[in-house]
């Protein structure tokens, strides 16, 4: 959640991060940094107060209180290499400082000072020396090879640790060597998961192989095949990731794009890449979730730092990609293939893969301009299964298409140009009768009913596709999953509403719910989920 406040993060973790099936959350840097509005002011330390622009200390800790709350852990970007690239500042916490003088917590002896001038810049990548004791564009670099800095650097991973945080981005690890990693995390008082940012180089001494025992490393060279794969040289290359000379699949950390890279290298057709990442059994993806003035490379986040969604999108400036359906469906079908293997792969061109994991999920990829139609053989079992890149299976009933796969695992389907299908055992339903327009919003009601025999459920309001008031043309809900009663019906976006629940017993007389008449108004776009109980 690149840029959100720890109290935005808070209510995006209890209102869709948790419900969607998300196993961490990623936030920015806590500790306090250099003044000023751009993003990468995060990356440049100054103390270790728990101040930044995101929010203080109290606010931190309620964020990480309320993603626990709903099964969400917390990953913090943590800057061990290095303090500040300034001559001298305040930071935003109030602490003053110099290059190489922090009072109170780092003086002149705390850093490496390698002599290369001017600045002691890196120069020569290739160069494991430069890489590790040489100063990363300007920024005072960290002697992690000595006690005192090791012990101080622990000290505040364990204040992060003490306030429940689970994992580490070590950014800029490939710039620390690894055994200096190594001894600092032997100092924490449990142990985190670890991702470490090692940007693999072509010719370069230092790579991601050299850090896989200290934890995960972001696999640069996946995001460059993906897209090198999906704009160039064919979707059919992605069949074996783990055999290309990358960390093994086990070790990796896998993204479509990061705030870096979102910032250097235009993407197109993104919302595929995300989808491979998290279908392919190779790593452990992260979403970026960004905003939509990336493309300034200084620009910090949008509407105070606030972050908004409504519905699958983004507001105020944000684009929520973990909202968008093809990336939190995948979500669902990440949790429910869990290590499955890769099986009946097809590939009848280039730009075409299919392929199922084990017996639980199949996708089906075209990247190429024109239909694909054919039979697939999924080895899922037979059954109605929702399009779970389409939206979400609520009460038995799809809020995207639904396919049908007959009892020898067989799945006719046609699946458009640059479209994706992805089902799996954990997303069954029935799609809906009702045709939708482009425009139209999924609204999902699902309702919480005790019903006597005989008795069905059925919405009724006051647009014409809610029957006008008119029981006789209420909509019916699906009793599948009984008690709750579902039924996905099209409205169209930005539509204000009354509507109730009625049952029609089998008598033909009807009961209605309590007043008053409950009221929505539907989003500009995406889906609408409406979860309630009788009354
Ligand atoms: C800012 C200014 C600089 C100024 C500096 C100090 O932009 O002009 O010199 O401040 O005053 C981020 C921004 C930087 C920003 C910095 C500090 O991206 O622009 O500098 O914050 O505010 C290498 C590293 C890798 C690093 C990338 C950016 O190996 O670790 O460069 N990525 C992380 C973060 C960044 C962050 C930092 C590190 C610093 O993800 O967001 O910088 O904390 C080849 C090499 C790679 C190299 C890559 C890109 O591929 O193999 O090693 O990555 O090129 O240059």
């Amino acid at each position: 959640m690149f840029q959100w406040s720890w109290d935005s993060v808070a209510a995006e973790c209890t209102s869709f991060l948790g419900a969607a099936g998300y196993g961490f959350v990623q936030v920015n840097s806590a500790q306090e940094h250099i003044q000023g509005t751009q993003w990468w002011t995060d990356y440049q330390p100054v103390s270790y107060t728990l101040t930044s622009k995101h929010g203080n200390r109290q606010q931190y800790q309620n964020m990480v209180d309320a993603c626990h709350a709903v099964g969400v852990k917390v990953i913090a970007d943590t800057i061990w290499n290095h303090m500040t690239g300034r001559d001298s500042g305040v930071g935003i916490a109030g602490s003053s400082f110099t290059h190489y003088n922090y009072p109170g917590i780092y003086q002149t002896q705390n850093f490496h000072h390698c002599g290369l001038e001017p600045g002691d810049a890196i120069v020569n990548y290739k160069s494991t020396k430069e890489v590790w004791t040489c100063q990363l564009v300007g920024l005072a670099d960290l002697a992690t090879d000595t006690e005192y800095v090791r012990q101080r650097l622990a000290t505040y991973t364990n204040d992060l640790i003490s306030l429940g945080v689970d994992g580490l981005r070590l950014d800029a690890a490939k710039h620390i060597d690894p055994v200096d990693i190594a001894n600092i995390l032997s100092r924490l008082k449990s142990k985190p998961y670890i991702t470490q940012e090692v940007v693999w180089g072509a010719g370069q001494a230092v790579t991601p192989a050299l850090y896989i025992k200290t934890g995960d490393v972001e696999e640069f060279r996946f995001s460059s095949a993906l897209r090198d794969a999906f704009l160039t040289g064919g979707i059919s290359s992605l069949q074996n990731l783990d055999s290309r000379g990358w960390v093994a699949g086990s070790n990796a950390n896998t993204f479509v794009s990061n705030h870096d890279t979102e910032r250097r290298v235009p993407l197109t057709r993104y919302s595929f890449f995300p989808f491979v990442a998290s279908s392919h059994p190779y790593g452990t993806p992260t979403i970026l979730s960004s905003y939509t003035t990336f493309y300034n490379k200084d620009a910090g986040g949008p509407n105070g730092g606030a972050g908004t969604c409504s519905g699958n999108v983004g507001t105020n400036g944000w684009f929520c990609q973990h909202r968008w359906p093809a990336v939190a469906g995948m979500v669902g079908f990440r949790n429910k293939v869990g290590n499955a293997v890769l099986t009946n792969w097809v590939s009848p061109s280039s730009q075409q893969i299919a392929f199922a994991r084990g017996s639980i999920g199949f996708v089906a990829i075209n990247n190429a301009d024109k239909a694909w139609s054919t039979t697939f053989s999924t080895g899922l079992p037979a059954g109605s299964y929702c399009n779970v890149i389409e939206g979400l299976s609520l009460a038995g009933v799809c809020s995207g298409t639904a396919f049908t796969i007959n009892s020898g695992g067989s799945l006719t389907v046609t699946v458009g140009p640059r479209q994706a299908i992805a089902i799996h055992t954990g997303a069954l339903g029935k799609g809906t009768a009702t045709p939708r327009t482009a425009q139209q919003i999924p609204v999902m009601f699902s309702e919480n009913v005790t019903t006597t025999f005989g008795e069905n459920v059925f919405v009724v309001g006051s647009l014409p596709q809610l029957g006008n008031w008119d029981t006789s043309n209420a909509i019916p809900l699906d009793p599948t999953n009984n008690p709750v009663w579902g039924a996905t019906v099209y409205l169209p976006p930005n539509a204000a509403f009354q509507y109730k629940f009625i049952r029609k017993q089998s008598n033909g007389s009807i009961v209605f719910e309590s007043d008053p008449n409950r009221q929505n108004t539907t989003p500009a776009s995406g889906t609408q989920p409406i979860v309630t109980s009788w009354r």
